[in-house]
């Protein structure tokens, strides 16, 4: 495993780590779910972990990150607490969204994650407009926009590409390529179902990576991070990757796909992969079976967080969800007002 011997083991073992968190925190949300104590929708990684920990591992500190309502396993890697998750998808005031958001709008802001977003390529023009803002603050960072296969045919997809692209905003659009939306297979759902090939349209980098092997998945993720941050080169990278479980854990995900399938890609789970990997480069069992159990009971304490933790007051519910109006907002948008187009990003990105 290359991240073991290039950087050092404790890397290889905390990636591990933040994989079997991811693991055990979808296995126990799914019984929480089925016991009612989770309520709304719930869509589990299970199966993606390596994709989740690879790309958010290639993000630095002030990066940002946005994805889907599949984000559970993406705020575990961007450190987001164990609690905290849970709580929110409890409803829960300790959550970190307050409450206000659930399962499909974990929200992290300190930690440079801008959700969650439930609308099927609704997070595209967000991540698109972070990364304008980025561009328009002089920050060095790049934006990670998390998408499934299936998002590839909604018009934001061609909106934020084509904006992406002709203002050369730092932007990676991750592809999280399961192979169904919902219970539609990618072929029969796209004209094009080589979906990193869609990226040659707006004349930017398209790669596949195999989503289940942490280190091409990790090495290619820096690459092209590397390259937004530091070119303002945006890209798509898509990561083939398979959920275990159903599209959410109201479906039995087993209409639209056989028995045979579902087991043969269990068999070559992505966590069982760095295992092993890991002890080829040395680790012992004992330290690796260690790790499990600190995870579990991590685990076991966010569910013991979020059940005693107090639901939102009725009479805050709405909190956070608008920002106070300014006069000046308006303004600023007049018709002949000094916010002209001339103080727009055009200059900044075409000059280039
Ligand atoms: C605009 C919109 N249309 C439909 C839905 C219902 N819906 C929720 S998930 C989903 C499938 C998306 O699949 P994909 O993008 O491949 O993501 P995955 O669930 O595989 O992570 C659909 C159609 C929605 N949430 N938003």
């Amino acid at each position: 495993m290359q991240v073991l011997q290039e950087e050092r083991a404790a890397v290889g073992i905390d990636l591990y780590r933040q994989m079997v968190l991811i693991r055990e925190f979808e296995t126990e949300a799914e019984s929480q779910y089925k016991a009612a104590h989770i309520g709304g929708y719930c869509h589990l990684s299970s199966g993606q972990e390596a994709t989740n920990v690879g790309t958010v591992h290639a993000l630095e500190a002030d990066d940002l990150l946005v994805t889907g309502y599949r984000c559970h396993g993406f705020a575990l890697a961007r450190g987001v607490p164990a609690r905290a998750a849970m709580a929110e998808l409890f409803g829960r005031e300790g959550g970190c969204a307050n409450g206000r958001g659930g399962s499909m709008h974990l929200l992290d802001v300190e930690r440079g994650f801008y959700g969650g977003w439930g609308i099927v390529a609704g997070q595209l023009p967000i991540a698109t407009g972070l990364a304008l803002g980025l561009v328009r603050q002089d920050r060095p960072q790049a934006v990670l926009c998390e998408l499934g296969e299936g998002a590839v045919n909604m018009g934001a997809w061609h909106e934020s590409l084509n904006l992406a692209a002709v203002w050369r905003l730092p932007v990676v659009f991750l592809v999280v390529n399961n192979g169904y939306g919902m219970g539609t297979a990618v072929d029969r759902a796209s004209a094009e179902p080589d979906v990193f090939r869609r990226a040659e349209s707006y004349r930017m980098p398209g790669e596949r990576v195999d989503g289940d092997d942490l280190d091409a998945v990790i090495e290619a993720s820096e690459r092209l991070l590397s390259a937004a941050r530091q070119d303002r080169q945006p890209a798509v990278l898509e990561a083939v990757t398979y959920r275990f479980r159903g599209h959410s854990v109201a479906d039995a995900g087993l209409a639209y796909r056989t028995r045979e399938e579902i087991a043969e890609r269990e068999a070559r789970d992505p966590i069982s992969r760095v295992r092993e990997q890991l002890i080829a480069a040395g680790a012992s069992e004992e330290e690796l079976d260690a790790v499990v159990a600190e995870v579990e009971a991590e685990v076991a304490d966010a569910v013991a967080y979020a059940e005693a933790d107090a639901e939102p007051p009725v009479a805050e519910l709405a909190a956070g969800m608008h920002a106070a109006g300014s006069d000046a907002q308006f303004e600023r948008m007049r018709p002949g007002s000094p916010f002209g187009e001339r103080e727009l990003i055009f200059d900044a990105g075409l000059g280039r």
